[in-house]
């Protein structure tokens, strides 16, 4: 019989391997419990009762549908009494909350995104949960805003839930990417992906096409060779992919390569791209080059950047190595 090596296991194996080492086991059942609550409610559909908009903003001036809402709670609730944490930011909530007085706290600050690519709730597309870790600091009593600004390169561990026809967890604690999938039987997380490569080159690049007019040269250069196929200097034929969901789109990358790119653009002078650093970017950074992909900003890696805003966006070149290189020369040139 295959011994199916669960979550908690594998990470317990790597906590033995390196001892000393951050409590990821715990850290991960706090949000590995709130992700199967999640998959649960998006999988009964409208029978959930939970479809459709919100009617509400959040801090980004985007209508939030109402599982983007119940997704913030589920994974408060997940991670508010666990004692593991001494702070939390979502995409959700306008300022990180502090855990309250009075109740236990951890060493580590939790970052997410509830539900990634929520405009396809409605449409029974697939949707995700992108999670960061950073160390919180230390001799701090009261966790601001201002202690979670920090460069993707200190995240100690990152990864998201992909909702489609099987929910997975894609995690990395500094040890390769590894997907787990929910056996929604035994409730459990199954090791299925072990070190996911990106593969260093592809013919697939991911992008939003009806944004190209507001891109800088460099990438309607880069995307534009992609259109022309053999006939561009590139002399190779390449497809295109969007699904408007990070989450799916970066587990294909893992899965066979691709670039993804959400570029800066004018459409929004004060916006320099759409994708929020420090509970989207960084993280899928994390995960990509953990993976032997490379992040980009399109002239920086992503983890290098120095957040000054919780909320703050950035502009992200990530996938197949060879290709994110690619484009960031294009870049130098121009
Ligand atoms: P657009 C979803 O809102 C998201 O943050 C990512 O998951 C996705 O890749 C992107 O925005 C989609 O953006 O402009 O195509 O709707």
């Amino acid at each position: 019989m295959t011994t199916q090596l669960t979550l908690r296991q594998y990470l317990l194996q790597q906590q033995a391997q390196t001892p000393g080492s951050d409590n990821f086991a715990a850290l991960m059942e706090d949000i590995s419990q709130a992700v199967r609550k999640i998959s649960y409610l998006i999988s009964r559909g409208e029978l959930g009762g939970a479809l459709g908009s919100a009617d509400t903003d959040n801090v980004q001036g985007e209508v939030q549908k109402k599982l983007d809402i119940i997704s913030n709670e589920i994974m408060l609730e997940s991670l508010e009494w666990s004692g593991h944490w001494a702070a939390i930011a979502s995409e959700e909530m306008a300022d990180a909350l502090p855990i309250p007085a009075g109740f236990e706290r951890g060493r580590y600050l939790c970052l997410f995104d509830p539900l990634d690519g929520s405009s396809n709730t409605d449409i029974n597309g697939s949707v995700g949960t992108i999670f960061s870790i950073l160390p919180a600091p230390e001799g701090v009593t009261e966790i601001g805003n201002e202690h979670f600004l920090q460069p993707g390169t200190q995240q100690l561990a990152a990864g998201f839930a992909l909702y489609g026809p099987a929910t997975l967890l894609v995690l990395t604690i500094g040890q390769g990417v590894h997907a787990f999938t929910l056996d929604r039987g035994s409730g459990e997380f199954i090791l299925t992906h072990s070190h996911m490569q990106v593969p260093p080159d592809t013919r697939e690049f991911v992008i939003n096409m009806a944004n190209r007019r507001y891109w800088t040269e460099p990438m309607r250069r880069y995307v534009d060779e992609c259109m022309q196929g053999t006939d561009s200097p590139r002399g190779v034929h390449f497809n295109m992919r969007w699904v408007g969901s990070m989450v799916a789109d970066a587990y294909r990358l893992l899965c066979q390569g691709g670039i993804f790119m959400y570029p800066w653009d004018n459409k929004d002078p004060g916006k320099p791209g759409k994708l929020r650093l420090l509970y989207e970017v960084n993280p899928m950074g994390l995960l990509i080059e953990q993976a032997g992909g490379a992040a980009s900003t399109g002239t920086q890696r992503v983890l290098e950047l120095q957040p000054d805003s919780l909320h703050q966006r950035a502009p992200v070149i990530l996938g197949s190595k060879n290709e994110v290189e690619r484009v960031v020369a294009y870049h130098v040139m121009d």
